[in-house]
């Protein structure tokens, strides 16, 4: 696997003082719609995996008047990526009608094989979490799941069953998408039926996550516990910011949250982020450990192209613990 140039700095014109534990790779983006042959106008928000000694992306990929399709590209050194000649076909349609629009997928290697979960919108149904199994990434099967009659996206599987059942992070939301939205968790024996549903976290007032939060990657399990590293959205006078931050789970009860960072991890300070289809967006979908214990990232940039970065496992974890006492005093009147 190749190592990533880039260096850490204070990114200190944006958040003065905060490192970004991230670091971006100096050549990104790394996948861009011109990589990708037609109309194609935006890659975005991609599920990774390494699958046959290869980095496997899944991406959102859109025309200016089509929906997102979903699109793979591959890279032996992780750097630099083919997309297939077309988007995946065969995708399976759900038993309660088509999706018009898919996207931003999250795969899970469970069990021997790969789940996708991903935002499923289909005409007068709302958008509801789609779930698609494989093994080879050519041939894809619906799991289908039960109607709850509730908007639901950016849910992400556990790599393990916890107790026996699956896990996983959702986010019901009502019909508008501006609206502020917890983190829930949910579980199942069967993956087509989501029972215990619990808010895992509530946004954060003042904080860089004070608007919405919802799963990013699949959860990585470390000694201390699951990392999760996900994304929380800031609004300001001029828009959403979309940035990513870490927390720490009980490996045992990941209902339990150990520790919460009080500063974002990743986020918009480079022209492909800031400026796209929708402005000032760093989005994950995925978060890849390597031996050495560097976790590499794919990331959406303004909903137009995808950027790569890494960050040590290590420091990951240490940034769960870090408070942001400023916010905290301000915002508990204290
Ligand atoms: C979220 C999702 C993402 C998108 C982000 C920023 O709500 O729809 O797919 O990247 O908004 O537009």
């Amino acid at each position: 696997m190749t190592a990533v140039p880039g260096r850490r700095r204070p990114n200190a014109t944006h958040e003065r003082g905060i490192y970004m534990v991230f670091t971006k790779y100096s050549g990104n983006p790394v996948l861009g719609p011109q990589a990708f042959p037609g109309d194609i106008m935006y890659v975005f928000n991609p599920g990774a995996i390494r699958y046959n000694g290869e980095y496997l992306l899944i991406v959102d990929a859109a025309t200016a008047a089509t929906p997102i399709v979903f699109w793979i590209a591959r890279s032996r050194d992780g750097i630099h990526f083919t997309p297939d000649p077309k988007p995946i076909s065969g995708w399976p349609a759900p038993e309660s009608g088509a999706e018009n629009c898919i996207y931003d997928p999250r795969i899970t290697f469970i069990d021997g094989e790969y789940i996708l979960m991903y935002a499923s919108q289909a005409p007068g149904r709302g958008v509801r979490t789609g779930v698609v199994r494989t093994r080879d990434f050519r041939v894809f099967e619906r799991i289908e799941q039960a109607e709850t009659g509730r908007n639901n996206r950016n849910s992400v599987l556990f790599p393990e069953k916890i107790n026996g059942r699956y896990v996983r992070f959702d986010r019901p939301m009502g019909d508008d998408e501006c609206e502020p939205c917890d983190m829930c968790i949910s579980y199942s024996d069967d993956l087509r039926n989501w029972n215990d549903t619990k808010v895992l976290m509530t946004p954060r007032p003042g904080c860089w996550d004070s608007h919405k939060i919802g799963g990013g990657a699949v959860p990585i399990r470390t000694p201390e516990g699951w990392l999760v590293i996900y994304h929380g959205v800031d609004l300001t006078c001029n828009g959403f910011i979309y940035r990513l931050g870490v927390m720490l789970l009980d490996l045992e009860d990941p209902s339990r949250i150990i520790a919460r960072g009080g500063l974002p991890v990743l986020w918009p300070d480079q022209p492909y982020e800031m400026f796209g289809r929708v402005m000032n967006v760093t989005f994950g979908c995925n978060a890849l450990l390597e031996d050495d214990g560097t976790v590499r990232i794919y990331y959406g940039a303004a909903d137009t192209c995808i950027g790569l970065a890494t960050a040590k496992l290590d420091d990951l974890v240490a940034a769960c613990r870090v408070g942001n006492p400023t916010a905290e005093r301000f915002f508990s009147g204290k």
